[in-house]
Parts: C-alpha cells; sequence; structure tokens
C-alpha cells in the first residue's frame, strides 16, 4: 500500500550539525590533536586541516540555508578560546560572534554546543573529565564564552554526549584520554553531570535568553532472552544517569544511530544480528532506533525533545535518504502521540573527521574534497532541504536499507 506524504508543524525546526573538531581544522591545542598524534591509540589519521570550515563557514552557512533548513548546529572549540588556563582569547571569541552573525543573516538559528569531545591540552594534562576540577573549569568557561556570544544564540548544548566521553575514553579507551579504568570511568561520570549542572547555570545567568540542554548518545537497547540484565546495567550507566540529571532542564537533545543487543553471556553487546546491513561504523543499519529512543528520553526525563543528532555514515546516497526517511516516520508517530519534539537535526553536514575512524565514514549531506576542500552537494542534501523547507515527507520511491 502507497504510503501518505507526512507532515511536520511549521515551528519544527530542521538542521544539521558539526562540531568544531571535525571540520575547522589545525585544533591542535586540545587532547584529541594530542592523542591523534601518540602512537599505539586506535586513531586511523590526524584531523589535520578537517574541512578547514575556521576559514570557510561563511559558504557552508550559506549553502546550508539556500539548501532550505533553518538551523545550525555547532560548537565552540574551548581550546581555542582558552588556550592557557585563565588566558581568554578575545580574536577567537570574536570568530565565533561572526559564525552566529553569518547563521542570523541567513536566517539560522545558531544552536552553539559549548564542549564537543575536545577538551584543551591544559586541562587534559591531569586526570582531565575524571578529576572533579574539570567541572569548574568547564563552568568559568562556559560564562566567559556566554558573556561575549550570548546575546544572539538560538539555543545550546552544553557538553555533547558525557556517556561517550566517559564511556570511550576512561572505559573503553578509544577516545582520550585513552584509559580503562573503572574507578575514573565512575569519576569521569560524575564529574560530566555536575560540569553540566553548573554550565547549565552558567548559560542561564549569562546575556541571551534561549533554550539550554545537555546531548546524550543513545541507542535502542534490545535484550535477547536472557540478556535482560546486562542492558539494564549498561543502559543505566551510559542513558539513565544522564536523563535523570537533566530533568527540569529546558530540553534534552537525543543523538541515535543505531540499536545495541544484548545476550546472556556478556556485559559487551553482541555483533550485528544476521540479515541486518552493517554500515561504515560497524554497527547495524537501524533507523527506528530513533522513534525507541525519542520516547525513552521522554520517559526518563520528562523533558521537551530536540533531536539534536541523527544520521548514517554510507557510501550510498539513496540510502541515507531511505534511513532519514525512516526515522522521520519515527518521529511523526512521537508527534502523533503528543510527545514534545521540536527539531531534527541531521549529522552532518559535511564528510568530516569521524574520531579514531578518520575520514572514511561519511555522514555528510556534503562532501568534501581532502585536497582542493571543494563542496559538493549530494542529492540527499537537496532531498531534506525540500523536506525542511516545505514540512512534507514523501516516503522514499523504491529505496531499501540494504
Ligand atoms: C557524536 C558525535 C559526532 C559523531 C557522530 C557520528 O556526538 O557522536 O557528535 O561527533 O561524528 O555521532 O558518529
Amino acid at each position: 500500500m502507497a504510503r501518505m506524504t507526512l507532515t511536520f508543524p511549521d515551528e519544527f525546526l530542521w538542521g544539521t550539525a558539526t562540531a568544531a573538531h571535525q571540520v575547522e581544522g589545525g585544533n591542535w591545542n586540545n587532547d584529541w590533536w594530542a592523542f591523534e598524534h601518540r602512537p599505539g591509540t586506535p586513531c586511523a589519521e590526524p584531523s589535520g586541516d578537517a574541512c578547514d570550515q575556521w576559514h570557510r563557514y561563511p559558504e557552508d552557512v550559506a549553502l546550508l540555508a539556500a539548501l532550505g533548513f533553518g538551523a545550525y548546529r555547532f560548537s565552540v572549540e574551548w581550546s581555542r578560546i582558552e588556550p592557557e588556563e585563565g588566558e581568554f582569547s578575545t580574536a577567537a571569541l570574536d570568530h565565533y560572534r561572526r559564525v552566529i552573525a553569518c547563521c542570523r543573516d541567513h536566517g539560522l538559528v545558531p544552536v552553539v554546543t559549548f564542549h564537543h569531545f575536545t577538551t584543551p591540552r591544559w586541562a587534559a594534562a591531569g586526570e582531565c573529565w575524571s578529576d572533579p576540577v574539570t567541572a569548574e573549569r568547564f563552568a568559568r568557561f562556559c560564562e566567559r564564552a556566554v558573556a561575549a556570544l550570548g546575546a544572539e544564540i538560538g539555543m545550546a548544548c552544553t557538553i555533547n554526549e558525557p556517556n561517550i566521553v566517559a564511556t570511550l575514553g576512561y572505559f573503553l579507551a578509544a577516545f582520550p584520554p585513552g584509559v580503562s579504568d573503572v574507578d575514573r570511568y565512575q569519576r569521569a561520570n560524575d564529574t560530566l553531570i555536575r560540569a553540566h549542572r553548573l554550565a547549565y547555570e552558567a548559560l542561564k545567568a549569562g546575556p541571551g535568553d534561549f533554550p539550554v540542554g545537555l546531548s546524550l548518545s543513545m541507542a535502542e537497547f534490545v535484550a535477547e532472552p536472557g540478556g535482560e540484565e546486562h542492558m539494564r546495567r549498561v543502559r543505566h550507566t551510559m542513558e539513565d544517569i544522564y536523563l535523570e540529571a537533566v530533568r527540569g532542564d529546558d530540553f534534552v537533545g537525543v543523538q541515535t544511530y543505531s540499536r545495541m543487543r544484548f545476550g546472556p553471556d556478556s556485559p559487551v553487546p553482541l555483533g550485528p544480528a544476521e540479515g541486518v546491513p552493517v554500515l561504515q561504523m560497524g554497527y547495524e543499519y537501524w533507523p527506528q532506533a530513533l522513534e525507541a529512543t525519542i520516547r525513552r528520553a521522554v520517559e526518563v526525563s520528562g523533558c521537551p525533545i530536540h533531536v539534536t543528532e541523527n544520521g548514517i555514515g554510507t557510501a550510498d546516497d539513496r540510502q541515507r535518504i531511505a534511513y532519514v526517511t525512516e526515522a522521520l516516520t519515527g518521529v511523526r508517530r512521537c508527534l502523533d502521540d503528543g510527545l514534545d519534539v521540536r527539531s531534527y537535526f541531521y549529522w552532518s553536514l559535511l564528510d568530516n573527521f569521524e574520531w579514531a575512524l578518520g575520514y572514511m565514514p561519511t555522514f555528510g549531506l556534503i562532501a568534501v574534497d581532502r585536497v582542493t576542500q571543494r563542496r559538493a552537494v549530494k542529492p540527499s542534501a537537496a532531498w531534506l532541504g525540500q523536506v525542511a523547507r516545505t514540512g512534507r515527507l514523501d516516503p522514499a520511491p523504491g529505496v531499501s536499507g540494504g
């Protein structure tokens, strides 16, 4: 049976997302750059010039607006704004003021993330997030940054995926500082939660009047028979402690890509199930996860929802359209059930630096030539821009997940 065209409310916000270290280039003064160059880490390649967005943001913002989107989510780089402890760079703050003004000039709502995975070298030199002092340092940075930028900010995320910072950095050793230490892992989670609370207060106290929230990495958690206890335990540390800590905030940012399955034998998630396509990231093609995680985020946190990231790394742009169509169909079902979902931000505007995996995974609506930096708009960008402009979603004709 043919599926009907779906419509989204006029006030629903459509955007794309990026992060400073993944697109700016030359961010040598943070812990990620150091990690990329440290022998023995799992990093495929260094970030280098990334997409040179530090210089090319006017072109990127103009492209995004011309495609039909209404918002741009990007992050400000702490290591540029506070290159040494207590030394703040007016030039770096002016740069981000220009980026925000550029968004406004093009009619885009600027959505600013204050921490997206990277920490200045000076703040990372000790125990970083497993040292409680990092919460106060981060809050002080937020206070200074919002004093300069707050008046024109449209919406803010305090910390991007603190659960990933903690789990990958302090337990799985795949992110800096690259350690596996249960005690430090616990302290990192505690510090990140406290950092969010302090940053929330700092951003609210500054100039401007914009919604503030935390953006959380979520997955559809699935238990195979006997795997329920493993699933519940992992989900508690990965999601629940954060969703409980954000109750009463302006919103929670849901960021979802796939699902995680658990069996009876081990707390480690099972690999991809047979018959489900596997993506560049090594996880399953599972667009239905977005609906499941929105529902869970509402249930546990009680907050309004912004989908601050959803997307797919694939070389097949038709598969991207199919994935987003399916994911948005789930968002529409949530709206039908009266859930307060306010936006959808596609990850990502550009093919960019995917952390330890380097430039191999291609999440972008726009391709970037790694030598010339030339931008090439993919068909999915025009397609999603049209959805954004019209608020209408047609089922993708004859495209499957595989
Ligand atoms: C994230 C990330 C991005 C990733 C994206 C794709 O917040 O996990 O914000 O940095 O690139 O999720 O894996």
